[in-house]
């Protein structure tokens, strides 16, 4: 068992686990990214509810969300890290792995702050529906963006995760990877939503998705509806355009972003120290 605090010690031991020949691409990282991002973006700026903090998704009503579906496989590959560093709550575990994740991966450095707690006040549970729906536009993703804080180039730059992982029919009812590399992080995503022709495909299971074939590497690659609504909105293209072209500014601002993702609803004193997430009368600890 580490020392409580020792971040260092668990950041080495979720790297030591990224590696997993069995499943998907060989990594368990994409869907840790996927995790952690799907802890954060349940909040709601308005009311101060959902983000990060409390660690939700282990209980039904926000782990069951169909919309979190597979990212059991990203929780139940942490257990061993938990067990390891039991000090360490769910909350920062996930937010964590997410971003070691990322950094392993080939991507940016980004700054991550512990001290979320796994305190959950049951009038600050997020409903469900709020992770965006793939199906839909540009409207959709700007308004449940808008909801936790994001403006158009930030829902660009945050969608720049779509280089990592894929689409499982069995969990979302989409198919297939965005990139060919899907396991290393770059800017690739933006670059081929720009260079390659995505023509509409309709999955047996009658889900409507987009597709190109690589005639180089014999793969079809895949963007979701949501993914061309980016090319399709005048606001969204000029920022794919501007990190297609420089990946060095997509890493700096994803960085930012990202961090911006994980500090969601977490608020801090002048050292550092969490200072709204044990002060909720009619909760329960777990
Ligand atoms: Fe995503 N994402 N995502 N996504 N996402 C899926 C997979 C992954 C949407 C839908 C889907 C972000 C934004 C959006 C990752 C990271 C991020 C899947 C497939 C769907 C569907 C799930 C499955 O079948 O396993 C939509 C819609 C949006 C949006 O509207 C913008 C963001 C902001 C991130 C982020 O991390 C910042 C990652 C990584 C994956 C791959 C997971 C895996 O298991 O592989």
């Amino acid at each position: 068992m580490s020392k409580q605090g020792d971040f260092e010690a668990v950041r080495k031991d979720i790297a030591a686990l990224l590696k997993q020949p069995g499943y998907d691409d060989g990594s368990a990282g994409p869907v840790f990214v996927r995790l952690a991002w799907h802890s954060a973006g349940t909040y709601d700026a308005e009311t101060d509810t959902g983000g990060s903090n409390g660690a939700g998704m282990r209980y039904e009503a926000e782990g069951g969300d169909p919309a979190n579906a597979g990212l059991q496989h990203a929780r139940a590959f942490l257990e061993s890290v938990k067990e390891k560093h039991p000090w360490i709550t769910y909350a920062d575990l996930w937010t964590l792995a997410g971003v070691v994740a990322i950094k392993e991966m080939g991507g940016p450095t980004i700054p991550w702050k512990g001290g979320r707690t796994d305190y959950v006040d049951d009038s600050k549970l997020p409903p469900r529906g709020r992770l965006p729906d793939a199906a839909q536009g540009a409207d959709h993703i700007r308004w449940i963006f808008s909801r936790m804080g994001f403006n158009d180039q930030e829902i660009v730059a945050l969608s720049g995760a779509h280089n990592l992982g894929r689409c499982h029919s069995d969990r979302s009812g989409f198919e297939g990877a965005w990139v060919n590399s899907p396991t290393r992080f770059s800017n690739q995503y933006f670059r081929l939503l720009l260079s390659l022709q995505w023509r509409k495909k309709i999955l047996k299971n009658g889900i409507v998705q987009f597709m190109n074939y690589d005639e180089d590497t014999e793969t079809e690659l895949m963007m979701l509806p949501t993914d061309i609504s980016l090319t399709t909105d005048p606001s969204f293209k000029k920022y794919v355009e501007l990190y297609a072209k420089d990946k060095d500014r997509f890493f700096e601002d994803f960085s930012k972003v990202f961090d911006k993702l994980m500090e969601l609803g977490i608020v801090r004193d002048a050292s550092g120290a969490v200072t709204n997430a044990d002060n909720v009368k009619g909760g329960y600890h777990s």
